[in-house]
């Protein structure tokens, strides 16, 4: 009986060890009623940053600095970005310069 519970368990889990070899995670961000949730994000080089815009209207996520990223978020659309860079990146959004958040990046 314990034989027949296990099994399949194991069998999920060497799944997952196959589908993320390199642990990379996917953060996902929203950006809703014009605010950046959440507004602290820490990630690491190679990870999927991906912003949901919930808004009817569009957005970005755009570095403050050295053009790292400029991603267009349309109304009810997302966008994602794997980081390769580590670092602090203060980010806004062009439509809405009100739209701040950071996202640091570890090696
Ligand atoms: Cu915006």
């Amino acid at each position: 009986m314990l034989v027949t519970r296990t099994l399949p368990i194991m069998t999920a889990m060497a799944l997952l060890a196959m589908t993320a070899p390199s642990g990379a995670a996917t953060i996902t961000i929203v950006m809703q009623n014009l605010v950046i949730t959440p507004a602290e994000v820490s990630a690491k080089v190679g990870d999927t940053i991906e912003w949901v815009n919930k808004d009817v209207v569009a957005h970005t996520a755009t570095a403050q600095q050295g053009g790292d990223f400029d991603v267009m978020l349309p109304a009810n659309k997302s966008g994602s970005l794997v980081v390769n860079k580590a670092g602090t990146f203060p980010y806004y959004c062009r439509f809405h310069p009100n739209m701040k958040a950071m996202l640091t990046v570890a090696p």
